[in-house]
């Protein structure tokens, strides 16, 4: 484990196993690379900003404890705001590093982030956030924990929770994504309603901005039989991600891809990198998470590459 000065001098952390690596940015607890055999399996953009204001652009943004636009700045505040860090520790016999982030009620939530509760005054959400990355030889292990710390009886904490991963393609026109076949999603290309998948492979070729909903091992995707798991597939660099996730706790599967449009108009991102990225966020998005005081969540999203020289 390494810490060094980043972009703009912007602390970082440099995390190694024998055979991968991982770069996590102090501010907003934000891994900017994975690597396994060298190969690099999250998208940077090249324009990404990393100023203190405003969230650097690939990688795996936080999303918490707002999911897009509401009540506070989209996506919440804490992918722009610099974690602790929390615990470092090496584990010798299973080759895995791994690094606890700690995020509390501050001064700058306080102000943003206050909630409503039944006895009418308001008052400001207590939580300890825990985010642990654990970097393995092979793949990588993503833990969210949230308590709410909160004294007040009634003060309920509601949040909403997602890893916006960006992965690093070989082109937009070699991937597709399994493992959604039959599900519904929240077509936000196609105002918000609700559609049901119909292909087996999920490919690109437009703006493409879904919210999967519940996407569980069901009957009705074989459990047992053929389920099949969520994969993101590479025909042109012939490797494929495997995500797997806590679903009890984070049902729903983003799909995102700005093309060409969107990307025009994103200024810390180049009109034409929309061909090396897709967006598979792994959340807790449609029914958000109620935490009385003392209350806690946890969550865990694993992403295992693999090669497949076979494809
Ligand atoms: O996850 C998809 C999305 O909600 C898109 O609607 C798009 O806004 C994207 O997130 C990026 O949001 P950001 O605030 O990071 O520019």
């Amino acid at each position: 484990i390494q810490v060094l000065k980043g972009n703009n001098d912007l602390s970082k952390l440099v995390l190694k196993t024998s055979t991968s690596s991982c770069e996590i940015y102090i501010h907003g607890a934000h891994i900017t690379s994975f690597k396994t055999n060298s190969i690099e399996h999250l998208f940077m953009s090249e324009k990404s900003g990393f100023q203190d204001t405003k969230a650097i652009r690939g990688g795996v943004p936080l999303i918490w404890p707002q999911f897009g636009n509401g009540k506070i700045q989209t996506h919440g505040f804490a992918r722009n705001c610099d974690w602790e860090i929390h615990k470092a520790l090496v584990d010798e016999k299973a080759q895995s590093v791994q690094i606890e982030f700690l995020l509390r009620n501050n001064e700058y939530s306080d102000k943003i982030w206050n909630c409503n509760i039944t006895s009418g005054k308001e008052t400001v959400n207590s939580f300890h956030t825990i985010y642990r990355v654990t970097l393995h030889p092979d793949f990588l292990d993503l833990e969210f924990d949230v308590k709410n710390t909160s004294a007040t009886s009634d003060n309920i904490l509601e949040f909403q929770i997602a890893f916006h991963t960006y992965y690093q393609i070989s082109n937009i026109d070699n991937v597709y994504v399994l493992g959604l076949e039959g599900r519904d999603y929240i077509d936000k290309m196609n105002n918000h309603k609700i559609t049901k998948e119909l292909n087996q492979k999920v490919q690109i070729s437009n703006e493409t901005d879904r919210v999967y909903l519940n996407v569980v091992p069901t009957q009705s995707t074989g459990v047992g039989k053929n389920y099949q798991p969520l994969q993101l597939i590479d025909n042109g660099s012939k490797t494929s991600i495997t995500l797997t996730y806590d679903y009890q706790s984070m049902p729903d599967v983003v799909v995102w891809n700005p093309w060409i449009e969107k990307s025009k108009k994103m200024d810390d991102f180049a009109d034409n990198e929309y061909h090396n990225m897709i967006c598979i966020e792994i959340g807790t998005i449609n029914t958000p998470v109620k935490l009385s005081p003392n209350q806690s969540f946890q969550t865990k999203h694993s992403i295992l590459p693999s090669n497949k020289s076979s494809l």
